[in-house]
């Protein structure tokens, strides 16, 4: 018989309506309630991109369709998925507890978010171990990292590939590809975090894969605390490369993101289109991965390889 195997997919998770921004941003911020100027900040970036963001439909379609995929391509395990969020319900203790009544004994999970970061993966899986030791099971087999995965490079290189190729031939010379992730505090760093390392692999390979000379890698989004947090900002960036090296236009791919949401329809979107607009440059930036089917093959075969069934 096919033996059953848990799938938690974690994910970021985004308010539901806009009555939610309070507890959600509260949540963010381990529990420290923001100001009304901030709620009202965060409000108007949410209505700038169409009231709400998109995210909460695109994660439940890709850990749905992750599950599909996984239980189309082997038939030795039956995987049932299930999602658990970060920072709204379903929590990530809440998918764990689902899993151990309905009497899972083993599972893997995977972190919808490429790059391996002491904030970010580690903490999502440590809050998913937690939460099965507290409870006596399951056992979770994590996955840490898919930054490199040859699948998820060609996912991407294939869009810059075709963004650069449409160019005009005059705009292809004068053109630079910027590759991010959102910032972390500086201090991720003392401790030998992998994340900037990791994030300037994902640029190497997909520059190599796509044949791009001209690239970058720039930090987005980060937050409004007086620490210092991974730079160059892509804002800064856009405008570095501009002033150095005459670049008229830039393509951007926020690749520690992996769907459609407010940091990037905002900040890439709107923000960085700001700066493009002011220098007289070129904006581009390829569709998100969100339930494309070759991104959700890519997940399905590290989970596979994690699992020691793959390639
Ligand atoms: O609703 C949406 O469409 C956007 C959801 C969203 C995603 C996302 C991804 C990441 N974040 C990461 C780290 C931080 C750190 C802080 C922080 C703050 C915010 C705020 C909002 C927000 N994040 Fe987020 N993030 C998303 C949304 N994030 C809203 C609060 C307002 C603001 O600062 O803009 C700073 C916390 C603090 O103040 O102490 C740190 C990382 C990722 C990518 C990895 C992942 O997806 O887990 C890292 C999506």
């Amino acid at each position: 018989a096919k033996k059953t195997m848990g799938l938690l997919v974690m994910a970021y998770g985004t308010p539901y309506t806009l009555d939610d921004l309070e507890r959600y941003y509260t949540h963010i911020r381990h529990g420290r309630k923001p100001s009304d100027e901030m709620i009202e900040e965060l409000r108007g970036r949410y209505e700038a991109i169409g009231g709400i963001s998109p995210l909460s439909h695109i994660t439940e379609e890709q850990a749905k369709d992750l599950e599909a995929r996984l239980n189309e391509v082997q038939d030795e395990i039956e995987f049932k998925m299930y999602l658990g969020l970060k920072h709204i319900d379903p929590f990530i203790e809440d998918a764990v507890k689902q899993m151990h009544e309905d009497g899972i004994k083993e599972a893997v999970s995977i972190v919808l978010a490429p790059h391996f970061s002491t904030f970010s993966v580690k903490s999502y899986n440590g809050r998913a171990k937690e939460e099965a030791e507290k409870l006596g099971g399951p056992k979770i087999v994590s996955v840490e990292s898919w930054y490199d995965e040859p699948k998820f490079i060609s996912h991407w290189a294939k869009k810059v590939k075709d963004i650069f190729e449409k160019m005009p031939s005059g705009e292809k010379d004068k053109a630079v590809l910027i590759v991010s992730a959102h910032s972390l505090p500086e201090r991720i760093l003392q401790s030998g975090d992998p994340y900037p390392d990791q994030l300037k692999e994902t640029a190497d390979l997909i520059a190599a894969e796509a044949g791009i000379n001209h690239y970058a890698v720039g930090w987005q989004s980060a937050g409004q605390t007086p620490e210092p947090w991974l730079g160059p900002d892509v804002q800064d960036l856009t405008r570095e490369l501009h002033e150095k090296h005459g670049y008229k236009a830039f393509v951007y791919v926020p690749a520690g993101f992996v769907s459609d949401h407010l940091e990037v329809l905002y900040d890439n979107d709107y923000e960085c289109k700001v700066v493009t607009d002011e220098i007289g440059a070129e904006y581009y930036r390829p569709k998100m991965p969100n339930s494309q089917a070759d991104f959700i093959d890519a997940m399905a075969a590290v989970i596979l390889k994690t699992l020691g069934k793959g390639e």
